[in-house]
């Protein structure tokens, strides 16, 4: 992951910034907060993936996970958030998203990589309980296609083979997401009792990468409830204009 050479050659000779993202996808969310936060341009291009718009060969080409976000810059073809985010961050130096000390900014990775591990088992949480994600089901001939063009990612074709197979996901298997989601939001609980941030004193890309899921499982009705201590923390993101542009302003209808 990270920079990737594109077999669709096309996106090679784009000057300037762009992101294929989709408006609730909360991968995107990340890259488009940092973003707006680092104040960059970028141009959009949106991926319809309730349309499976992310399963042409076109789009294939540029990203092989059959994924979004990814992002195109002069040409340099990055895909997943987390790197993405990493990497605009060192690219563009103004406004730095990171901890002063080392120390820190391990921390910091910490939650960054916790967040992407942990993604198939929100995934997981949200395709077995939002209903408009079930629009999501392929089609027996696009399972087919995807098994063929998706060979990249072993554990996301197993999850779409689970989620597109007759019985769909498990109670164990449902069960077990949530434990780990659960996890999660404990360790996360913890740190923020007595720390305004989840790494150093000062919003990063921890905090960056961590917000989004906060978004999509309000939407799952995710019992938040049970760790008091995320509020004030989620409170003072989405009052900054990056969360506003980069999260509200493409999904309107879940204004927080
Ligand atoms: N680790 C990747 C995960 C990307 C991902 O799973 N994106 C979702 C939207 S949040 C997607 O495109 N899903 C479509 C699919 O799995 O078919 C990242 O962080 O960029």
């Amino acid at each position: 992951m990270g920079i990737i050479k594109p077999t669709n050659k096309s996106v090679e000779s784009f000057k300037g910034l762009h992101l294929y993202h989709t408006g609730f996808s909360n991968c995107a969310m990340r890259v488009r907060i940092a973003l707006e936060e680092k104040e960059l341009e970028w141009s959009s291009h949106l991926v319809d993936i309730l349309k499976g718009e992310n399963l042409t060969k076109v789009y294939m080409g540029i990203n092989p996970n059959a994924v979004v976000p990814t992002l195109v810059n002069d040409g340099v073809v990055v895909i997943d958030s987390a790197d993405i985010i990493d990497y605009l961050d060192k690219q563009f130096s103004p406004g730095s998203l990171r901890p002063v000390s080392a120390e820190d900014e391990q921390v910091m990775y910490d939650w960054m990589y916790l967040a992407r591990n942990n993604h198939l088992s929100i995934k997981t949480y949200m395709y077995g309980n939002v209903d408009f994600l079930q629009n999501m089901k392929k089609t027996s001939e696009e399972m087919d296609e995807y098994r063929k063009n998706q060979s990249f990612d072993s554990a996301l074709l197993e999850f779409h083979e689970r989620f597109n197979s007759n019985e769909g996901f498990t109670k164990t298997e449902l069960d077990k997401a949530t434990a780990v989601i659960d996890n999660c939001f404990k360790h996360m609980d913890e740190r923020l009792k007595d720390n305004d941030w989840l790494a150093g004193d000062g919003f990063s890309l921890a905090d960056i990468a961590w917000i989004p899921q906060l978004v999509i499982l309000k939407v799952a009705k995710y019992p938040f409830e049970n760790y008091p201590n995320l509020e004030k923390w989620k409170n003072a993101i989405i009052q900054r204009p990056s969360f506003k542009q980069g999260v509200l302003a493409w999904l309107p209808e879940m204004a927080n």
